[in-house]
């Protein structure tokens, strides 16, 4: 049925029956109408601490707020690393397409609104999301709109021998590289100091950069994005430039990028070598191995975002992310597993990139404290880990985590 104002005025017009009127009136009516009260949200008993660090991460999420599948932009959650760049200048700006190339190039924002243009729908999660008690509202889903990255690079030509694609940002901070064993020289623009071994440290000025394979940049769904849900990117969030790699953690989503680089070698920069790598401890053959992965490709999971209450009646609402859904779970107070009715999916290439909401009828649940879990599976049959499982168990660092998130609530 079509909803809009002029469809309900005709439909009345057209003198259908009282019953027939009330039940469009229902339908279109604000929540409230006939004495059916809106839901009422239960807050969640574990709130999460105040964020220690408001000046590197903004605007967590408050999931009991979630009821939009795209979170505005001004209330679209950040991480920066170094802060926001100062003189953030769309008219100045550039984008260079530089290092293994035939044809640099120097793009303005305007030779990349000239281009064509496109929208992906997708869900942006920091791989520390979920690693702290405060930091579980690192994560946020919008709209996109930027030109795609792969003919740009493309029509750059590609050198024989490009193998590495890397995305700068604007900013940078001071950086100490541990023990440098001394060396100094002329044409050092770093800080050497004594360490506390006897030897030295050296202190750069590090820019935010991150690469991918040659084959991964050229991915079809990664976007040079200049727009947040139809508006210009905030300052916070990349203005005026981005990367949005679909399908990647937040950290490859280079914001204020200015610089593309093609390279025949590994780039081994801070983000990709030395912090937001997963290290984890294996056991083969009894023997300890350590393995290292560059943080990188998202991982399926799933969350309970809030309880409501409507007429007596408990649900639970959620969302699950990061992967084509094929079913989300539910366990209360550690009970069966139980399936949840999932929503509708972002239809065409946002599907799989954007999250997928899910509500479970909890109906009239006994009065005290409860658990609520959830777990996703995806249409290739992958399972949502729990936190014992080896992939989650195994890890010595804190990223990546998409084990199960359990909440509790109390029920009056
Ligand atoms: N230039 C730059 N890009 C960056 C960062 C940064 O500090 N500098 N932080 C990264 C990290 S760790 C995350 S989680 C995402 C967060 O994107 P958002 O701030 O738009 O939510 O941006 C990524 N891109
Ligand atoms: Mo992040």
């Amino acid at each position: 049925m079509n909803s809009k104002p002029t469809s309900r005025r005709g439909f009345l017009k057209g003198g259908g029956s009282a019953l027939g009127q009330l039940t469009v009136l229902r339908l279109i009516g604000p929540p409230g109408a006939f004495g059916q009260s809106a839901p009422e949200v239960i807050p969640w008993l574990d709130q999460p601490p105040a964020n220690p660090i408001p000046a590197a991460i903004g605007n967590l999420l408050r999931w009991e707020s979630l009821d939009s599948r795209i979170i505005s932009a001004n209330n679209f959650f950040s991480v920066n690393h170094y802060g926001i760049p100062a003189n953030l200048d769309e008219t100045r700006w550039r984008v260079d397409i530089a290092g293994m190339v035939d044809r640099p190039r120097s793009l303005t924002i305007a030779d990349l609104k000239a281009r064509d243009r496109r929208e992906v729908e997708f869900t942006l999660e920091c791989s520390g999301n979920s690693a702290f008690p405060f930091f579980r509202g690192g994560i946020g889903n919008g709209r996109w709109g930027g030109t795609p990255l792969a003919p740009i690079l493309l029509s750059a030509g590609l050198a024989d021998g490009a193998s590495e694609v890397v995305f700068w940002g604007a900013d940078s901070g001071e950086v100490t590289i541990r023990d440098n064993s001394g060396i100094t020289g002329p044409g050092q623009t770093g800080r050497v100091e004594p360490d506390t071994t006897g030897g030295q440290d050296l202190t750069i000025t590090e820019q935010f950069a991150r690469s991918m394979s040659l084959a991964e940049a050229l991915h079809q769904d990664n976007l040079i994005c200049y727009e947040l849900n139809g508006g210009p990117l905030p300052a916070a969030n990349g203005y005026p430039v981005r990367l949005i790699a679909p399908g990647w953690y937040g950290v490859a989503n280079v914001k204020w990028l200015n610089r593309i680089e093609v390279l025949d070698h590994r780039f081994v920069g801070k983000f990709m070598a030395r912090d937001y790598v997963t290290i984890r401890e294996e056991r083969r053959d009894s023997q300890a191995v350590w393995t290292f992965t560059t943080v990188g490709p998202v991982r399926l999971k799933s969350a309970p975002a809030k309880v409501t209450r409507q007429g007596g009646r408990y649900s639970v609402m959620g969302a699950a992310w990061h992967a084509q859904i094929a079913g989300v779970e539910v366990q209360i107070d550690d009970g069966a597993w139980r399936p949840a009715v999932l929503d509708t999916p972002a239809a065409g290439r946002s599907r799989g990139y954007s999250w997928r909401f899910w509500s479970f009828d909890w109906g009239m649940p006994a009065s005290g404290e409860h658990t609520i879990r959830s777990r996703a599976t995806d249409i290739d049959g992958n399972l949502q880990p729990a936190a014992t499982d080896p992939v989650i168990a195994n890890r010595r660092t804190y990223w990546e985590n998409n084990a199960y998130i359990t909440r509790r609530i109390a029920i009056p």
